[in-house]
């Protein structure tokens, strides 16, 4: 592996945004890692960070498995950095693309509401976000993008953990359903087995992989 993926991976490690140890998730379960994107947290960790999701992107568009996008969204909290970043990468490569976010908190004085940014409306719309564990950050996101009047385009994410909702009646991952039931591309700049991957050609890493392999055992979609 020798892209965006180990230049992603490499990056979180750095910035300490990718941990090991014990962590306990949104979804309550008991996680041996925990990738934390606010760890990317200076302009050139934000800088090489967007440049992954660009290259991830751009991939995605010349496989055929992204179709055209004209406005950037960041959910609240973790997406908003990400997507500007984003943006300005983009600007960097020579395309200029709007830019929108929301706020968790409706503001009712000033101009109001919750979407900050470029309209969404009539356009299709990149999310733009940290990680997908069980979708639900996600399917909050596309119900904004749908009140707003916009047609969500596809998804990008940092990490895909590559979990399955609930490994009892589907190993689906929460990634794939999404994708299934929205009809959308759910582009990961990495995915868990990518980390994986990684971790069995790594000095520091390969101690880590057992516990890995035997959360994915218990919680991974089967791929
Ligand atoms: P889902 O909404 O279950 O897909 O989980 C995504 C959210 O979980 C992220 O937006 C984070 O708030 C949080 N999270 C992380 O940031 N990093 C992880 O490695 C795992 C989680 C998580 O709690 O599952």
């Amino acid at each position: 592996m020798n892209d965006h993926r180990a230049r992603f991976l490499q990056l979180a490690l750095r910035a300490d945004a990718l941990r090991f140890g014990e962590f306990t998730l949104k979804s309550g379960r008991s996680s041996p890692y925990f990738f934390n994107a606010g760890r990317f947290d200076s302009g050139v960790a934000l800088a090489g960070l967007a440049g992954c999701y660009a290259d991830a992107i751009e991939q995605a568009g010349v496989a055929g498995a992204l179709g055209d996008f004209d406005v950037l969204f960041g959910p609240a909290y973790k997406g908003i950095p990400l997507a500007t970043a984003l943006a300005c990468e983009f600007a960097r490569r020579g395309r200029d693309l709007p830019l929108a976010f929301n706020r968790k908190e409706a503001k009712t004085h000033g101009e109001g509401g919750t979407l900050i940014g470029a309209s969404l409306q009539d356009r299709r719309v990149l999310i733009v976000d940290d990680v997908i564990t069980a979708g639900t950050a996600i399917r909050e996101a596309l119900a904004i993008i749908a009140d707003a009047g916009g047609t969500a385009a596809g998804i990008v994410i940092a990490l895909d953990r590559e979990e399955a909702v609930d490994p009892a009646t589907s190993r689906r991952s929460a990634a794939q359903t999404v994708a299934i039931e929205q009809g959308l591309p759910v582009i990961a700049v990495a995915t868990l087995g990518d980390l994986l991957a990684f971790a069995g050609g790594s000095a520091e890493l390969v101690g880590q992989r057992e516990r890995l392999l035997a959360y994915r055992q218990a919680y991974g979609s089967d791929l």
